[in-house]
């Protein structure tokens, strides 16, 4: 410790943070999900550790393979793939995991294993050779139930029963942001002590009017994006004066998410790139909890029923009001269709 760092006493750690809202939940708990939760803090402290190193490792670049997606595969996006999986398993808690590596559903033969685990191990890889900002996501379901062979059916399910999802980012510093259902909680990686701490207790969206796309697909957007990204760049004056919006986009969902839930607006990825089940509905689970909104333009995201483990929806999160006016020109646009 620095002469300079104040000794701070009032320490909630992601483990203690865990352990206390076990205690709150109504049924009765058996601890599984808090090892579940605990073993991913533990996965992203790791991959967190790989991350920054991964200059000196030699392990920046492609593997020379692309993945299911016909995505090219980073050397980080193996490593932390494998970090996850075998933590994960080391539970013996979890039954299915889902990962945006693998093809296939990974079934583990576990007496305990009641949970289903879906994560995108390495977000944004494709932005580590330049340094920056990526991240884990990740959702969590429980087998619907327990006395049946758990099969894909556990996961291809509403990101309405998710029971917990989160995101880690791994920018100036790491951080972890975690919803079991009661608020958004968010914890700095100490790298004196290798804890996460409670650093942002129960988030709520930022006010901030700041959109975030990619508008270099701006030839596919739907004319209802079209119509919000004009009504933002040139809004009317509200009581003679002119909304300023604001342009950010990192190209990295952990950030541009993190940005949107702390600062607010709206983060949009309308033509399908993103992956429901270990992308848009963890995202979106937060953002609910921390009192936004998403949407696919039409319906609630949280209310998609993926048909396959890597189904892509468009995606619009953030400020309730800003989403809000993206699905009004939706519905405009396809009333004007009819
Ligand atoms: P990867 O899983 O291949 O990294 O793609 C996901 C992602 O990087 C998101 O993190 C990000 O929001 C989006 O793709 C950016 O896409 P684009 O480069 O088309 O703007």
């Amino acid at each position: 410790m620095s002469p300079n760092e104040e000794l701070r006493t009032d320490i909630v750690t992601l483990t203690s943070h865990i352990i206390a809202q076990q205690q709150l939940s109504p049924k009765p708990a058996t601890g599984d999900l808090s090892l579940l939760l605990s073993a991913i803090g533990s996965a992203c402290k790791w991959i967190s550790n790989v991350v920054r190193k991964a200059e000196l490792l030699k392990v920046i670049g492609a593997t020379g393979v692309t993945n299911v997606q016909a995505e090219t595969v980073q050397k980080l996006d193996i490593l932390s793939n494998e970090i996850f999986i075998n933590l994960l398993k080391g539970t013996g808690r979890a039954a299915v995991l889902v990962s945006e590596e693998n093809e296939e559903a990974i079934f583990i033969d576990t007496p305990r294993g009641h949970y289903c685990v879906v994560f995108d191990p390495l977000d944004g890889s494709s932005n580590i050779d330049c340094g920056v900002s990526v991240g884990t996501i990740f959702g969590i379901y429980e087998l619907r139930d327990r006395s049946s062979k758990p099969s894909v059916k556990d996961v291809l399910r509403p990101g309405t029963e998710m029971v917990a999802a989160g995101y880690c980012m791994y920018g100036s510093s790491t951080i972890m942001m975690l919803t079991s259902g009661q608020g958004v909680d968010g914890f700095t990686l100490d790298p004196n002590t290798g804890e996460f701490l409670l650093t942002h207790k129960q988030v709520k969206l930022g006010k901030k009017k700041i959109y975030s796309i990619n508008e270099g697909n701006a030839h596919a957007f739907d004319d209802a994006v079209k119509e919000y990204l004009h009504s933002v760049k040139f809004p009317p004056a509200v009581n003679g004066k002119v909304p300023a919006y604001s342009a950010r986009y990192v190209g990295s969902m952990v950030a541009d998410v993190h940005r949107t839930l702390l600062y607010g607006g709206i983060f949009m990825y309308p033509t399908g790139k993103l992956r429901i089940l270990y992308e848009c509905f963890p995202m979106s689970f937060l953002m609910e909890q921390a009192g936004g909104k998403s949407s696919t333009g039409r319906i609630r995201m949280l209310d998609v029923v993926p048909d396959n483990l890597h189904a892509r929806a468009g995606i619009f999160l953030g400020t309730t009001e800003e989403v809000e006016k993206v699905e009004a020109l939706y519905r405009k646009m396809d009333a004007a269709k009819k």
